[in-house]
């Protein structure tokens, strides 16, 4: 490509990214990919697998989780799950899904063994957040190399259900336990009146659309099975039936193929009074088929339950719920965010990095009707002697500036200072954006969390 040509690509994608208001990708801090939304008294827990940042062949290593009440701000956890929590695998920690069952939260992961084999497991935690463990010291389920993408699906007579598998769909109940099987392992027929015929590639493997991904769902008795579908670059099929074990009728695309990922993996869940529907796409800064970004919209169904196809937008705009600016609130708590990265310690837990002079975090909808607000706290660190602080800013990155926080040395992510500084009164509801200022080349500052006050 012409260095012309190189320049004006770069900027269109810095554009698309920083166009404003965007809210899609919702997670702006790391590549994350396999969307996992589970819902959870009141609350929306959405597990990602995680590209690093150098992946050039899906370099996973761990599951990473973000929660959310309002669908704008998102919180991230870090990584709650990494496969080396399981004694017998390898690598490739690839699509997750989490589901509770009687106050237990089982993750079904796929990985690869030491043998260098497909396998399922699970992992077992006594709260969303973790720490998982993975009770069995083997794989739930290795019946073949197509052991990825597990999908869990509780009916509502009690009885769970494990689907996955590329490029088939398999499946097998689940005993009351969620860590072993009952009975055999099936597989759906790959028909064209189940998964649609395949287009334009001739593969006696994959004669239907059915790729990879499995995500099962339910709605008023109709069972749905979403599916990522080929050929590649992918889109997202869907099929439906009266019984979770088919047999399936394709019913079309739910997403064609968009954005510049060649995968892409469904998840869909009910909140508050609404569907959501995520995946993923390579829209992130740097974006590729090995760095991905998790994506959310909302999705809405016709009368005969068919799903009205989406297109990958810049995403969902109005929070379901304006957020309290009195109690405290995590750094990592983003709506959007660019030039920083969030991190994970002993001492704090996860906090925020700031890479770069401007870089900032925006959180969404800000609610100070109650009282108003004429100061801020705030936990934070930097390495820096010196010129480092931290705009308050409103409704843009270079609107109205309500307060600075100067920052001094602490010397490091473990060594951390809480201030409060007096701010211009502010009222109302705002985006509000935390502006990092600093000289220096790298690791400007370090951020914990903040609260306002009267
Ligand atoms: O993330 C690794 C693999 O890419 C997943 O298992 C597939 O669904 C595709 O998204």
């Amino acid at each position: 490509m012409k260095q012309s040509c190189k320049i004006i690509a770069i900027l269109i994608i810095i554009l698309n990214y920083s166009v404003a208001g965007a809210q899609n990708p919702i997670i702006q801090t790391n590549y994350t990919a396999d969307p996992a939304p589970m819902v959870y008294n009141g609350k929306v827990y959405l597990y990602t697998s995680h590209d690093e940042d150098d992946s050039t062949w899906f370099t996973m290593n761990d599951w990473r989780l973000y929660t959310t009440d309002d669908m704008v701000n998102w919180t991230d956890h870090g990584a709650v799950l990494s496969y080396k929590e399981f004694s017998w695998a390898k690598m490739n920690a690839w699509a997750p899904q989490c589901i509770e069952r009687n106050g237990k939260f089982y993750m079904y992961v796929p990985i690869t063994t030491k043998e260098g084999k497909g396998a399922i497991g699970v992992a077992v935690a006594d709260s969303p957040y973790g720490p998982f463990i993975d009770p069995l010291d083997k794989p739930l389920v290795s019946n073949s190399n197509a052991d990825i993408d597990p999908t869990v699906f509780i009916d509502d007579d009690g009885q769970a259900y494990l689907f996955w598998g590329n490029p088939v769909c398999y499946y097998v109940k689940l005993n009351e336990d969620m860590i072993s099987i009952e009975g055999e392992i099936k597989q759906f027929p790959n028909t064209e009146e189940s998964f649609g015929k395949r287009k334009g590639e001739e593969n006696p493997k994959r004669p239907t659309t059915y790729e990879e991904g499995p995500w099962m769902y339910k709605r008023n008795n109709l069972y749905y099975l979403f599916f990522a579908a080929g050929p590649i670059s992918e889109h997202i099929g869907y099929s439906t039936s009266n019984n979770p074990t088919g047999p399936w009728k394709y019913q079309g695309v739910v997403m064609p193929t968009q954005g510049s990922s060649f995968t892409n993996h469904p998840g869909i869940i009910d909140f508050k009074g609404k569907s959501y529907f995520f995946y993923h796409s390579g829209a992130l800064p740097g974006g590729s088929g090995f760095t991905r970004s998790v994506c959310v919209e909302e999705a809405k169904f016709n009368k005969d339950g068919s799903i009205i196809q989406m297109n990958m937008t810049d995403g969902i705009k109005k929070s379901l719920n304006p957020l309290n600016p009195y109690i405290k609130t995590e750094a990592e708590t983003i709506a959007w965010s660019e030039g920083v990265k969030s991190m994970k310690n002993n001492v704090v837990g996860n906090f925020i990095t700031a890479k770069y002079n401007d870089a900032f975090t925006k959180v969404k909808e800000v609610d100070f009707r109650k009282e108003g607000a004429s100061k801020f706290s705030a936990r934070m660190g930097t390495v820096h002697n010196g010129n480092v602080s931290m705009e308050i800013r409103l409704d843009s990155k270079h609107g109205d500036l309500i307060g600075t926080v100067n920052i001094p040395m602490t010397g490091g992510d473990d060594r951390w200072v809480l201030q409060t500084i007096d701010i211009k009164k502010v009222s109302g509801i705002h985006d509000v954006y935390f502006v990092f200022k600093g000289k220096t080349k790298k690791d400007i500052m370090y951020f914990d969390y903040w609260k306002f006050s009267k």
